[in-house]
């Protein structure tokens, strides 16, 4: 019964995020670094960038919990546009937010279950251990659709993956 209210309250508290603004509309900014992350896959991903801290234009709140669940799992953002990130891991178990393709996550998680011990600091990745926050500021440079996925071994499998839409 409570948890059901908190989930319709963090549901409600996500619709303001994804409601574009009036009248506004992003044509193309003559400034797009192109970013050509070619993967073994021979595709570009067009996920974006680490964003300028300096330079946020929202902040969106996602909690990472054990039922292996980003909420809110999709988000809208406009191309260009420079999120904060505030991930708080609600869970017992460590969680991590990584941004990506998703071919792309896939392998990290490949890598991530055959090297346990792997350094993890990368800037499209938040890494949180039960209770803790973190913010990720990354700027979304194409529009299309931009993964995100918890990596630890077998929460990607279980279905811990979210989705940017990227306008
Ligand atoms: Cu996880």
């Amino acid at each position: 019964m409570k948890t059901h209210d908190l989930v319709l309250l963090l549901l409600a508290a996500s619709f303001p995020l994804t409601v574009p603004a009036a009248g506004q509309h992003s044509h193309s900014h003559g400034t797009h670094a192109s970013h050509n992350h070619t993967t073994a896959a021979g595709h570009a991903s067009l996920s974006g960038q680490p964003g300028d801290p300096g330079k946020v234009t929202r902040t969106m709140e996602i909690t990472l919990s054990d039922d292996m669940r980003f909420r809110p799992s999709n988000v809208q953002v406009k191309a260009g546009e420079t999120i904060r990130f505030s991930v708080r891991n609600s869970g017992q178990l460590d969680h991590e937010m990584v941004i990506g393709q998703l071919d792309d996550l896939k392998a990290h998680a490949v890598e991530m279950r055959n090297n346990p011990g792997m350094p993890h600091e990368e800037p499209n990745q938040v890494y949180l251990k039960p209770g803790e926050h973190g913010d990720m500021v990354w700027q979304f440079t194409t529009a299309g659709t931009v993964d995100f996925a918890c990596t630890i071994p077998g929460h990607l499998e279980a279905g811990m993956i979210g989705k940017a839409i990227v306008r």
